[in-house]
């Protein structure tokens, strides 16, 4: 019995879990920090993805906009090339194990560790008429999406490091408490496109929530918007491209243009030797919406298929609750609940 489990364990693909709060515009940063990683793990593991919605609602949400949203996101994922025949991709809120787990996860994780995880303390502050708890306990939900799935990596950007770093703390604890019950997870950060800053303010990441549209592309930027917003990306007086210390704006998009065109930095300085900004810029622009077309073109012809949709993300849902489920019923039993039936 024993070898047998060895085998299958030495067998089997790792997994991979990952999640995306649906929380507005899918940006650059969203797409080439994560999703496109997330598209290449896919032949190589067993990965399982959701919408992460519950997480979404910590912050107040206008009902119609959400819902949109949601579809949105889903759509827009699908477009990127998540595969939902090889990787089950849901909505968080559909698998009502979710919560269950996120309670239970509550009840073992400590004032103290939500209290130091900085984006509450940012979040908190930002939203400072709406610190709800939800918005402390954030962390312990997102502990019980990747619990729930034994998953073995959490391809996440760096910002989601200390929140996967309490979901391993959790895990231990829970597994020393009972017997082993929880994979630990690993964190899996991209080395290429791991953050990709503003264009107004390069010191800063590329972010939704950015006050300055500008700073922010979005993947279903037009075109258009998309070219005017490089232009007018903030760079520096040197006149030189070249990857180098204090030269945010320019490294960051060197950085970019090397993740939508596969070019290394060496390559990108010789093609721009003796070129000035403008024309840089204007390269630039240009690549990512080259690269971005063919995604924005999909995501329009799933937009128009809701049916479609349905039935992704209710197949999806139906994979992960079978998964889901084990689990929670493991840790149940292990806490001394008594068993319904
Ligand atoms: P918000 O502005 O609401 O904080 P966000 O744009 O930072 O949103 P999240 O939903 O928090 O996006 O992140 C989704 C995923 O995208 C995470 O894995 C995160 O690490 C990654 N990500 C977000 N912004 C960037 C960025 N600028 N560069 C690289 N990866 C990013
Ligand atoms: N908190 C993450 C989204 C998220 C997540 C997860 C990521 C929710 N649950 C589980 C990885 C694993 C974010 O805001 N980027």
């Amino acid at each position: 019995m024993n070898t047998m489990h060895t085998e299958t364990t030495t067998e089997r693909k790792k997994v991979i879990f990952s999640a995306i709060q649906p929380s507005g515009s899918v940006t650059l940063g969203n797409y080439l920090g994560a999703l496109r990683n997330w598209v290449a793990l896919q032949d190589d593991y067993d990965c399982i993805f959701a919408l992460a919605d519950l997480h979404t609602i910590t912050v107040r949400q206008e009902p119609a906009k959400f819902r949109k949203n949601i579809l949105e996101a889903y759509a827009l994922l699908l477009a990127c090339g998540i595969d939902p025949e090889k990787s089950p991709f849901f909505m968080q809120s559909h698998v009502s194990a979710h919560a269950e787990l996120g309670w239970i996860l509550d009840c073992y994780t400590q004032f103290g560790e939500l209290s130091r995880m900085t984006q509450f303390k940012d979040k908190s502050q930002k939203h400072a008429d709406n610190v709800n708890a939800g918005l402390f306990t954030y962390p312990s939900l997102m502990a019980a999406d990747i619990l729930l799935y034994q998953a073995d990596l959490v391809p996440v950007g760096v910002d989601q490091k200390q929140h996967l770093e309490l979901s391993r703390n959790i895990a231990e604890r829970f597994n020393g408490i009972y017997s082993p019950t929880f994979t630990v997870p690993e964190g899996y950060i991209p080395k290429t496109g791991a953050k990709i800053m503003s264009l107004q303010d390069p010191t800063k990441k590329m972010s939704k929530s950015d006050e300055n549209v500008n700073g922010c592309v979005y993947v279903l930027d037009t075109p258009d918007v998309i070219m005017r917003k490089f232009r007018r990306a903030v760079t520096d007086s040197d006149a030189c491209i070249r990857y180098a210390e204090g030269k945010d704006g320019v490294n960051n998009l060197m950085g970019i243009y090397s993740c939508v065109t596969g070019k290394t930095y060496e390559e990108i300085e010789a093609e721009f030797e003796g070129k000035g900004y403008g024309d840089f810029k204007t390269a630039v622009g240009e690549a990512v919406i080259e690269h971005l077309k063919p995604i924005q073109e999909r995501f329009h012809q799933y937009m128009s298929d809701k049916e479609y949709l349905a039935k992704c993300y209710n197949e999806g849902a139906e994979k992960a609750e079978r998964i889901a489920r084990k689990t929670l019923s493991k840790v149940m039993r292990k806490i001394g609940f008594v068993p319904r039936g």
